[in-house]
């Protein structure tokens, strides 16, 4: 397939001022007539292309005259007018399968119920139509159905019209008063059940709000509309946004390819993403309800009312977006630990997607499938560089520069740079080294080293920064890079003074500084320092980049328990407990894993911080808890994931039996009986109790797992459920081995009607990392719990397992050490001709085959030739495979 330039952009032939559908669904095929008004917004056109795919054309007259054939064609799919005139109106009828629709694209049927997807280019699948973003357009749209399978018909915008037709059949007509991109198009026709509230905008508004799912999900809806009505105050409070319909819906369908999607006032979700209840959710899917229900309604201001000019502008909308939900959900619980929960996820897996071979810049200026695009890159990378902005702004700053951009903007298609610009305005900073952050992919490296004079008292910091090549571009141009930081003394904080600073100019908050690197090196001198300082650099995560700096062990000692900056006291725990793992890992490779103890510092951190007062249950749970594999591996030259796995696993177990009592503590004043509530303090409480349990379970005695058991047993909630039951299965003990099978049978008989849950007992078993790892998740395919076509239920398995499962992944079967990347190449193969985009996303683990020895890297490239070489390959893996060969 072909790539598409951003530097070939160019403005839209035609606008399309009115859309009017007429959408008739019948069972197994429905017919979509559209009327579309056109006016040419240029000089001539000699031919005008309309997007089609998978369309039977039944019908086609412009102005109320049927076409003759040389007045159009059929071409790939496109519908191709000629010679069309300045203004018309489109009419034509199409016949679609929905039924028969696998991509989730488009109109498609999940379980009973029909619904859309149109981002990006779904709606051509609906209807001929200029399908691209630039094209707003004001949407009515009538939907007829049989009145028993589809009672519900719902649409864009305000219900104008509804009744009922001959032989059982009715209909209802919405209208979208606000003018969109049709990718923002959304319609949903069957059985629903509706959970109603309502909210009272800033400006008396009264907006009516409704949550749709299957009845039997009904008691599983509070949690969304509670996190509803909070994004709804929290946008207005912090960004001035009211919103603007006076109805606001949500339908949960259990088939979808991603979390949710934002159609103007008529939000479709994954069942993952908005059903919740104490005892089946766990709290981290109550979490990422409250993120993605807030999410898409922010959309509504950053996406919809202000959309992107062409798909190139992704992050336009989403790097803003998660910017948004990440700033409220730190505001409804902890921003520390959500800070740190982000910045893992960045680390691990965005980073790794910035040295790979499909890394791109937050603006990509090509892509073949832009499916493949809705990347943590364009999401997260995109919502630090926000971040990024909005901190060099400050908050009343970056409220101006908003307020500017979406008044400025408002009803516009725009891209990043107007975005900027409007920051740019209202504070008068030159951001044109800071652009480069859309335009250049990869992780920058930062090396600082420091300097001490005790004579003159200044302290020296040296910055350089480095940025490795990748695909689009091998030489880079510096960054900006904002570096919060301050410096820490043998007595605490040291008050801050840089050599050119005058003293009238120092901020009240005097320990605390955000240095710019704007250049390759740069130096920062501090003057009247008392003493040699630990230097606590990038506060808070503060760009996203490696820092490379010598601190030694005792350093980290002293920013762990002392340094004001949770975020940092959480870092130089993981740079501790990192060192530790390489030491672990060297005394492997010399044959000395047996004789290893690891180094006393890191569990004397462990020991105080487990005593401190008022620290934070979850800041307390994710020091203790060692870096991931995944994350570990980012930081190796050559990748081992088996080493890894030992090295890791060796200290875990050390720190286990060492901490056996304050962790146990832990569990034993741990209240089984506290009723649910996904407070943040709550789910700190579990988290660490959660934490403990899994140390303990490594290498338990009888006792600890009669007590894991018990809670277990006893658990009056799916966090406490789930994690007991995971550390049963996850521990190597045999006392834990002997039950593990029963207690997995048991948990499945009690929820296997409950899909979410489910999904979540098919991951803990696809993440298992005991041996055995690829028999196990060939087992669970065949279990009648797998559907093979539910993107939900192919994540829990096969995502999970090549994602989440290093050891077994690349450690294959004994048979066959490349079972696991023959496992995952089959499922690609099988699910490339029915679910492209879900397939193409399976892929990424193999595309980073250059990361391994020459074995590995071998094995798992030759995978990859395998894909590339199935006939009829979709362009979506096509485009993957081909660029990471
Ligand atoms: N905008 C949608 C993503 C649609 C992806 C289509 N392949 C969800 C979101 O980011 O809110
Ligand atoms: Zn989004």
């Amino acid at each position: 397939s072909d790539t598409v330039y951003l530097k070939d952009y160019q403005s839209p032939a035609y606008a399309i001022e009115k859309t009017d559908l007429d959408v008739a669904i019948y069972p197994g095929e429905s017919f979509v007539e559209a009327r579309l008004q056109l006016v040419r917004q240029s000089g001539l056109v000699s031919e005008l292309a309309l997007d089609g795919e998978q369309l039977e054309l039944l019908a086609i007259e412009i102005n109320s005259q049927s076409l003759s054939k040389d007045q159009y064609r059929l071409d790939d799919g496109k519908l191709v007018l000629i010679e069309p005139p300045e203004r018309f109106e489109l009419y034509t009828k199409v016949r679609i399968q929905p039924e028969q629709n696998t991509s989730l694209e488009g109109l498609y049927r999940s379980r009973t119920i029909y619904c859309t997807q149109c981002e990006a280019e779904g709606f051509r699948k609906i209807t001929y139509y200029l399908d691209r973003p630039d094209v707003m357009s004001d949407f009515t749209t009538r939907i007829s159905a049989a009145k028993s399978e589809c009672p519900i018909l719902l649409a864009n915008g305000n219900l104008v019209e509804q009744g009922d037709l001959t032989d059982g059949r009715h209909y209802a007509v919405w209208h979208d008063p606000h003018k969109k991109p049709c990718y923002l198009f959304a319609l949903v026709a069957g059985d629903l059940s509706v959970m109603e509230d309502h909210f009272v905008t800033a400006s008396g508004r009264n907006v009516d709000l409704k949550i749709y799912v299957e009845e039997k999900d009904l008691d599983k809806c509070d949690h969304a509309m509670a996190s509803l009505k909070n994004a709804m105050r929290w946008d207005e409070e912090v960004y001035g946004r009211e919103y603007d319909l006076d109805i606001f819906m949500i339908v949960a369908v259990d088939d979808f390819n991603m979390g949710a999607m934002e159609n103007k006032g008529l939000n479709i979700f994954n069942t993952s993403c908005v059903l919740a209840k104490p005892e089946t959710t766990t709290d981290a899917g109550f979490q990422r309800v409250e993120g993605v229900v807030a999410h898409e309604y922010f959309h509504n201001w950053s996406g919809n009312r202000v959309t992107c000019r062409d798909w190139f502008q992704l992050s336009l909308k989403e790097g803003f977006t998660v910017y948004r939900d990440a700033e409220f959900s730190a505001d409804m619980g902890s921003p520390t630990v959500k800070r740190v929960e982000d910045v893992a996820m960045l680390r691990t897996h965005q980073f790794a997607e910035d040295a790979g071979p499909m890394a791109h810049p937050i603006r990509p200026a090509s892509y073949m499938e832009i499916s493949n695009f809705y990347t943590l890159t364009i999401y997260e990378k995109g919502a630090e560089v926000v971040r990024m902005l909005a901190n060099l702004l400050g908050p009343e700053l970056f409220r101006k520069g908003t307020d500017l951009y979406f008044e400025r903007h408002d009803g516009q298609a725009v891209t990043t740079e107007d975005f900027v610009q409007a920051l740019a305005d209202v504070s008068g900073r030159d951001f044109s080294v800071f652009q480069r952050w859309y335009n250049q992919a990869g992780t920058p490296q930062l090396e600082v080293r420091d300097e001490y004079d005790e004579n003159t008292r200044e302290y020296t910091l040296h910055i350089t920064q480095s940025t490795p090549a990748t695909p689009e571009c091998a030489d880079k141009q510096p960054f900006h890079i904002p570096i919060a930081m301050g410096l820490l003394g043998d007595a605490g904080e040291i008050a801050l003074k840089l050599r050119d600073e005058e003293l009238e100019d120092l901020p009240t908050d005097n320990t605390h500084r955000v240095l710019e690197l704007t250049e390759q090196a740069q130096s920062f001198v501090f003057t009247d320092v008392p003493e040699k300082p630990v230097p606590s650099l990038l506060r808070g995560f503060s760009a996203p980049v490696k820092l490379k700096f010598a601190y030694s062990r005792d350093d980290l000692v002293r920013l762990a328990l002392r340094d004001s900056d949770g975020f940092n006291r959480y870092e130089a725990c993981q740079r501790l407990a990192l060192g530790v793992i390489e030491d672990a890992l060297a005394a492997d490779s010399g044959g000395e894993l047996n004789n290893f103890t690891p180094d006393e510092r890191l569990l004397a951190v462990y020991q105080q911080l487990l005593q401190e007062e008022g620290l934070d249950r979850a800041m307390l749970a994710y020091m203790l808890l060692l870096p991931s594999e995944g994350f570990i591996a980012e930081q190796q030259s050559v990748i081992d994931p088996i080493a890894i796995h030992r090295a890791r696993g060796e200290v875990a177990g050390y720190i286990a039996k060492a901490l056996h009592k304050p962790l146990l503590a832990v569990l034993e004043n741990y209240d089984l009986r506290k009723p649910y509530k996904p407070t943040a303090v709550d789910i700190a409480a579990r988290l660490l109790k959660n934490t403990a349990l899994e140390f303990l379970m490594r290498e338990p005695d009888q006792a600890v797992v009669d007590l894991c058991v018990k809670h277990l047993q006893q658990a009056n909630n799916m966090t406490d459920e789930l994690a007991s039951l995971t550390a049963l299965v996850n521990s190597r003990s045999p006392l834990a081995a002997d039950i593990a099978p029963q207690k997995l049978a048991d948990f499945y008989a009690k929820w296997q009607d409950e899909s979410l849950v489910v999904n979540a007992w098919l991951a803990l078993q696809a993440r298992n990392a005991n041996p055995g790892g690829v028999e196990r998740v060939e087992a669970l395919l065949a279990h009648p719990a797998f559907e093979a076509n539910n993107p939900n239920k192919i994540r829990s398995v096969v995502g999970v397992f090549a994602n989440a499962n290093p050891v077994n992944f690349h450690g294959g079967t004994d048979a066959d050490p490349e079972a696991g990347y023959r496992f995952l190449a089959d499922q690609v193969i099988a699910l490339d001709s029915k679910n492209p985009q879900i397939a193409a996303r399976l892929i990424t683990p193999l595309t980073r085959w250059r990361r391994y020895d020459k074995q590995r890297g071998g094995a798992m490239r030759g995978q990859l030739e395998r894909i590339k070489h199935t006939p009829g390959l979709s362009s979506d893996s096509n485009e993957i495979v081909s660029k990471s060969l």
